[in-house]
């Protein structure tokens, strides 16, 4: 259910159930998870690039097996959450290289919400966000009633979150929810661009930087200042600091070797 394929500095990670537009089930959130374990600790992988195969990115959960009339009760979906999604979401969240998204399709549900999760997320020209939750009754979950009143605040959040209305690429782009949106047939050339020059970066840098940012959202501009200073220090000390002004120096491109 789950595609890897390493390249030279970086892995694509492949949302794989075409069929069901990469709709989650539990076997691709397991196969999912382990592939981004063993990203994370391989040093050789310095940047990933998600994306989905078929003509959608990913429809979120499963909505197969969910048939209220074959259950025994109403059913606990905050165990879904607490097993698959959010433990997904905090990893990616947490690893230590840049992770791009590449929406090639419609993101719905927890599908949508999983992508902005991601550091950088271009999509699809042809692709939507839709937060379809409120279509069942539900509230976005994957961090999505985090994510949305940060990124486009509170007025777009709410709309997007109670209308379940697509948002076209173009416009999640304009509003400030993705980084880009590319034309159909350039997204993956340019998203692969992307991630081949982050796997040639200074890793370390990158991964203190998304902390920082990250970080952001909790902190008082004091405590914001203290973390910089300590994330700093621990950048300053790292060889590709060393190597970037060693080249800028030098007046040649900078050899960095994620260390
Ligand atoms: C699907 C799905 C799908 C199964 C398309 N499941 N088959 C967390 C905790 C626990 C439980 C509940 O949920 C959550 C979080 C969530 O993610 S809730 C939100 C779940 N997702 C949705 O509500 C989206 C449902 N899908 C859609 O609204 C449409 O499929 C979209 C708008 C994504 C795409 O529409 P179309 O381009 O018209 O495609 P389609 O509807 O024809 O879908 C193609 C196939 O994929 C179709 O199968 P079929 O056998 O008829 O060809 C769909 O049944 C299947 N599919 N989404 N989530």
């Amino acid at each position: 259910t789950i595609g890897v394929e390493k390249r030279a500095g970086y892995a694509v990670v492949t949302l794989n159930r075409p069929d069901k537009l990469n709709a989650f089930n539990a076997e691709m959130h397991r196969e999912l998870r382990a592939a981004l374990d063993e990203l994370g600790a391989d040093d050789d992988c310095r940047a990933i690039l998600l994306t989905g195969a078929g003509r959608g990115f990913c429809a979120g959960q499963d909505l197969g097996d969910r048939d209220p009339s074959k259950m025994d009760g109403p059913p606990d979906l905050g165990t879904t959450l607490e097993n698959f999604y959010n433990p997904l979401v905090r990893r990616i969240r947490a690893m230590n290289k840049p992770v791009v998204c590449a929406v090639n399709g419609v993101a719905a549900g927890a599908g949508a919400n999983i992508a902005l999760a991601c550091d950088i997320v271009l999509a699809a020209e042809s692709a939507k966000f839709i937060q379809a939750f409120a279509r069942l009754g539900l509230v976005p979950d994957a961090g999505g009633t985090w994510q949305l009143p940060r990124m486009i605040g509170e007025a777009r959040a709410k709309a997007l979150a109670l209308t379940a209305e697509p948002l076209p690429a173009a416009k999640a782009a304009e509003w400030g929810l993705i980084w880009k949106s590319v034309a159909d047939d350039a997204l993956m050339a340019e998203a692969t661009s992307l991630v081949e020059s982050f796997a040639k970066g200074p890793t370390i840098g990158y991964a203190l930087t998304k902390q920082a940012i990250q970080a952001a959202a909790s902190n008082s501009l004091d405590e914001h200042l203290d973390l910089e200073r300590d994330l700093q220090r621990e950048a300053g000390r790292t060889p590709d600091y060393a190597e970037g002004v060693a080249a800028f120096l030098e007046k040649r491109p900078a050899k960095f070797t994620g260390r």
